[in-house]
């Protein structure tokens, strides 16, 4: 193996929705990135990891070649090229929990619409005709499809089409141009995708380290330390409000018999009902503290 193969090439958006966030994902699994003067290439220093900033729409193609072992990208967008992707070669690894948005039909507000079966013979303007289509065929609709790169929003007010299928989040874009959400094509939101065509193209050991200090980093997302004293008694029922706890650390409380101290690492939010539910159950002096790092 040349020097090249032994380092993981990833995939990443230069510029736009995922990019800032998906190299947040690698600093927070530790890896140092020299933003440098190669703009296409940015180099982790302390693991031999190289990021490809590209556009999005190339980085299910860099990963299926085997270009790139990683790489993130919407659903949307590698759905979208899933017909043109070699069977086998990429799979989906993670769900990263940002770049929420769903694709949507909109309208203009003026038109009058109850079902999908009024977009029978209307034009519709997307930058996804392949998810699109699916749509339009599950749902025994015929309708043109006006493919657009870009600022598909302002297709009906230039006549370039009657309604349009994009992709929303905040929904202020088809407000500010007169538009009303009608249906949802796809939810989505970034995955992290991964070459699988030639297993032995990239050193496994070293995908499976990043793999796994990237579910640490996904994990200590949502989960909670928390901590808390309670009569030894009322512990079946703490334990049953604890959300997604698995088995908690019990220990005794010095010169307080019948007391006990709970610590427990939670997989789930923890709202402040949760807290008064303990408090309720019995429990005093509760902690709830963020997990820094977490390897499963
Ligand atoms: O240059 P490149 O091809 O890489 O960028 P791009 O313009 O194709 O992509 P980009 O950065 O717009 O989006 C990249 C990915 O981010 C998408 O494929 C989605 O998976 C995801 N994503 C999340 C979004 C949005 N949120 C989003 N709001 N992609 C696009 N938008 C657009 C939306 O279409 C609208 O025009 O942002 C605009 C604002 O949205 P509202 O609803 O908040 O007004
Ligand atoms: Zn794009």
């Amino acid at each position: 193996m040349t020097d090249q193969e032994q380092r993981l090439r990833i995939a990443v958006q230069k510029k736009g929705q995922l990019a800032d966030k998906s190299l947040q994902l690698f600093e927070q699994a530790g890896l140092k990135i020299t933003r440098g003067a190669n703009d296409l290439l940015y180099r982790a220093e302390n693991f031999p990891a190289d990021f490809l900033r590209v556009r999005d729409d190339d980085i299910p193609q860099f990963v299926a070649s085997g270009a790139c072992a990683l790489g993130i990208v919407g659903e949307n967008v590698l759905q979208e090229d899933w017909p043109e992707i070699e069977a086998g070669a990429v799979d989906v690894s993670r769900p990263l929990g940002f770049g929420h948005c769903t694709l949507k039909i909109a309208v203009p507000n003026e038109m009058d619409y109850v079902s999908p079966a009024d977009l029978n013979g209307v034009s519709i303007a997307t930058s996804y005709p392949v998810l699109l289509k699916n749509y339009l065929a599950q749902n025994g609709v015929s309708a043109g499809v006006v493919e657009m790169s870009g600022a598909v929003e302002v297709a009906p007010r230039l006549k370039v089409a009657d309604v349009v299928c994009d992709l929303v989040s905040t929904g202020q874009t088809l407000a500010a141009n007169g538009l009303r959400a009608v249906e949802t094509v796809m939810k989505s939101e970034a995955v992290l995708i991964r070459h699988t065509g030639r297993k032995t193209l990239y050193p496994e050991d070293l995908l499976a380290r990043l793999l796994r200090r990237v579910d640490g980093v996904l994990a200590t997302r949502e989960t909670k330390y928390i901590m808390m004293n309670a009569p030894e008694s009322a512990l079946d029922d703490i334990i049953e409000i604890l959300p997604g706890a698995g088995a908690p650390t019990v220990t005794p409380l010095a010169g307080k018999p019948g007391q006990v101290a709970i610590h427990a690492v939670c997989q789930e939010s923890v709202f402040w009902e949760t807290l008064e539910r303990l408090k309720a159950a019995g429990s005093s002096a509760i902690l709830v503290l963020p997990i820094e790092k977490m390897m499963l």
